[in-house]
């Protein structure tokens, strides 16, 4: 039976590589590659269950023209020939009427292949006009965070944490969302380091540390300050290393003499001595390795986390020792061989942007001209954008013309006037860039595409088609696109074993010696940059949320068996998962009469959510947790976490502060039942 090499595709660093077993044209297995070097051979709880997935009978296998009212969900099949044709009237008349910005392209990670993540649709969307999608609901805050620092966001390999003696993971959940990690981990500690997690959370990977410190969710800049304080003020400084290859140490130095450890108490919640502790332990061991991810960027403050923790490892020098430094996600590393530059359309006609992550007031505010068209692929916004009862409302609107491309009837997809049908990474082809270790991934589709779904990549060429577009560049194969941006990769043998290591060096160490990415080629301690941006040149801490309603809430991943919003709609992973939940403090509860297991409801002025309580210390008092991903009917049709997230703007780097959220929690009778009515418009 053919056994077909792939890469999974879903928005998570460990981009494992995957055998599918063909047999008669239906795929019967799929299980991690054991040659793979990084995941080697295993998969996870999401995708071990990935054949029910592509074979599930909730497939979208023919596209889909709205017959209900809109939400609903109620639709009939239609030809690929008709959904078209009603895409091109209606579009134009739309363009027609406002100009081609009115279109909004929302595209995100639901593949994050090469081609299928972002390729041609850059191109067919410049030629309609459209207004151009910006900002970022991942990692672009985190990147530009730490540029402000290195001139770059590159940093260390994961995996070279094996190396350290001490490790921090640092707002990552590593058990969890990245856990091919974790072995890397495991191995450090076998040779003796020290494991610590800094979370508000007790999550999994807080339960298997050494040391798990819990401050407040927000605050940890103040946190990273007292532990600078500690390192100048006990002379644990890299003098040598600060001297030649940072700039700005004397202002720093002066700046947290004020930022004792009880200082930063106060703001964390953090005992002064564990700090004291952490900053000596952390200077005085070598090598010591920081891991952080995305979850810390969700605040106001978010880029401020990642330019103040990448000053750590300059201070103490951290970057000169494989297994020394900071790593966070890699993909910037795959620049080396991948250049999606190449798919930007020719066209440089200057189109407004409009940020992602501020959906629902895009499609509720009085924008000139209005979005009246908007596309949506690769996500599931209703469900994973914040503010998601504004989006909800727009969504909802009759002059609105919205086009989804997915797999699932996702909330987002109920709300659509034309669903297209699309494949699986099993029916694709694609590569796969990594962003949470140095090799590339081969996927050769396994099968045909079922029904009639078609990867992205076909569908804009589909549309281009049936727009009457002309350019060789918009019809270009999945091979030509794939060909056209891999720079010096051996495509045929990509092809043949799956997956090749970047083109990087072995050891890969690249601030032992400077050489950050700034204008002169040095850390920069305080900068300039920042400055001129009108933005704190030092690392500096503001209290996040002062005042408003008394509960911080955090809305994570939190269940082994979904993706973010993806797997909720199948039965088989949403059924254990145990339906959606309130974490809250013992001490909270009691104060408000909440039982365990009883009926609460959440609300700020985002929206108000019906939920069971569970009781635990696993959040701190005055912090409770709704995980996300959950769907809109799963809430009995009152909206879904996002709800009460804020789609407030990171400092800088594009992101938004979904964390920056509060609410108050109330009981209900203890016997509420659940609001039993089909998912409408939240
Ligand atoms: N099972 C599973 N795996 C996944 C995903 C999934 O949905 N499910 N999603 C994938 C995606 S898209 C991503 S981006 C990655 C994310 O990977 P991670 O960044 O590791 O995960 P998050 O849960 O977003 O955030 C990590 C931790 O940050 C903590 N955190 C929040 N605010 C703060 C803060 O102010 N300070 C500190 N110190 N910590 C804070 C949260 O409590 C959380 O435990 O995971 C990927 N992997
Ligand atoms: N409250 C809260 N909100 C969050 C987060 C959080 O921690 N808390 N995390 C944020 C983060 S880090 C991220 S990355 C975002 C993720 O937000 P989204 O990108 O919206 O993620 P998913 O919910 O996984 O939706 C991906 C969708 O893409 C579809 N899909 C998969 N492959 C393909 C394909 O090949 N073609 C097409 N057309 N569709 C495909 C899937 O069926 C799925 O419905 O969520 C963010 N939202
Ligand atoms: S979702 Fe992540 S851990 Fe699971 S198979 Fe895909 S890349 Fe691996
Ligand atoms: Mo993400």
């Amino acid at each position: 039976m053919p056994v077909v090499l792939g890469t999974c595709h879903h928005d998570c660093p460990d981009s494992c590589g995957w055998l599918a077993t063909v047999e008669e044209g239906v795929a019967v297995r799929l299980r991690g590659n054991p040659d793979h070097p990084y995941s080697r051979g295993e998969l996870c709880p999401k995708v071990n269950r990935f054949l029910d997935r592509v074979y599930s009978p909730d497939r979208l296998l023919t596209p889909l023209i709205r017959t209900g009212p809109k939400g609903r969900g109620e639709f009939r099949l239609a030809s690929w020939n008709e959904a078209l044709a009603l895409v091109v009237k209606r579009v134009s008349a739309a363009i027609d009427r406002h100009g081609g910005e009115t279109v909004l392209p929302w595209g995100d990670a639901g593949t994050q292949g090469l081609i299928q993540m972002s390729s041609l649709d850059r191109r067919f969307f410049a030629r309609l006009g459209a207004s151009r999608q910006t900002g970022s609901l991942c990692g672009a805050t985190a990147g530009a965070g730490v540029a402000a620092t290195y001139g770059s966001g590159r940093g260390a390999d994961p995996a070279d944490l094996r190396h350290a003696r001490y490790v921090i993971l640092w707002g990552t959940n590593t058990r969890l969302t990245n856990r091919h990690l974790w072995p890397f981990v495991e191995q450090a500690r076998a040779a003796g380091a020290k494991i610590v997690v800094i979370d508000p959370l007790r999550t999994i990977t807080a339960e298997a540390a050494d040391w798990f410190i819990q401050p407040r969710p927000g605050t940890d800049v103040a946190l990273m300050l007292a532990m600078m304080h500690v390192i100048i003020s006990e002379e644990m400084v890299d003098t040598d290393y600060v001297d030649r290859y940072a700039t700005g140490f004397h202002r720093l130095a002066e700046h947290v003499t004020g930022w004792t450890p009880e200082r930063a108490e106060a703001a964390t919640g953090v005992p002064a001595d564990d700090i004291r502790l952490l900053a000596r332990e952390y200077a005085g061991t070598r090598p010591s390795f920081i891991r952080t991810l995305i979850g810390a960027e969700h605040h106001e403050n978010g880029a401020m986390f990642f330019r103040a923790l990448a000053c750590l490892p300059v201070l103490t020098g951290a970057w000169r020792d494989l297994g020394g430094g900071l790593a966070r996600s890699v993909g910037v590393w795959s620049e080396v061989n991948v250049d999606d530059s190449v798919f930007n359309p020719s066209e440089s006609v200057d189109r407004r942007g409009i940020n992602m992550n501020e959906l629902g007031r895009a499609l509720t505010g009085d924008l000139d001209p209005p979005v009246s068209v908007l596309f949506v692929w690769n996500g599931n916004p209703a469900v994973t954008v914040p503010n998601s009862n504004l989006i909800r409302a727009g969504l909802q609107r009759d002059d609105l013309f919205t086009v989804v491309s997915e797999q699932f009837l996702t909330d987002t997809a109920r709300f659509a006037d034309v669903v297209f049908p699309a494949t699986t990474q099993l029916e694709q082809l694609d590569v796969v860039a990594s962003w949470g270790h140095l090799y590339l991934g081969w996927n050769e589709p396994a099968i045909h595409p079922r029904g009639e779904s078609v990867p992205n990549t076909e569908l804009w060429r589909r549309l281009a088609a049936a727009f009457g577009m002309e350019g060789d560049d918009l019809y270009q194969s999945d091979e030509e696109l794939v060909a056209s941006a891999l720079v010096g990769v051996d495509v045929a043998a990509l092809r043949a074993d799956g997956f090749v290591r970047l083109d990087l060096p072995d050891r890969l160490t690249p601030y032992v010696e400077g050489g950050f990415a700034t204008d002169g080629g040095k850390a920069e301690l305080w900068s300039q940059a920042l400055e001129q941006a009108g933005l704190p040149a030092l690392p500096d801490y503001r209290e996040p949320l002062p005042g408003g309603l008394p509960l911080i809430l955090l809305t994570p991943k939190r269940h082994t068996r979904f993706l973010n919003s993806s797997y909720s709609v199948l039965p088989g992973h949403a059924g254990p998962e145990g339906g959606p939940f309130l974490e809250i403090h013992p001490v909270d509860a009691a104060s408000r009469n909440i039982e365990d297991d009883s009926w609460i409801e959440v609300h700020n002025a985002g929206g108000r959510l019906r939920l069971k309580a569970r009781l635990t210390d696993r959040v701190p008092e005055g912090v409770v947790s709704a995980p996300f991903g959950w769907q809109a009917a799963d809430h009995g049709g009152d909206g879904v976490a996002n709800s009460l997230t804020p789609d407030t703007p990171t400092d800088w780097g594009g992101g938004v502060a979904y964390s920056d959220a509060r609410v108050e929690v109330t009981a209900l009778s203890r016997h509420e039942p659940a609001i039993l009515v089909p998912a409408t418009a939240g």
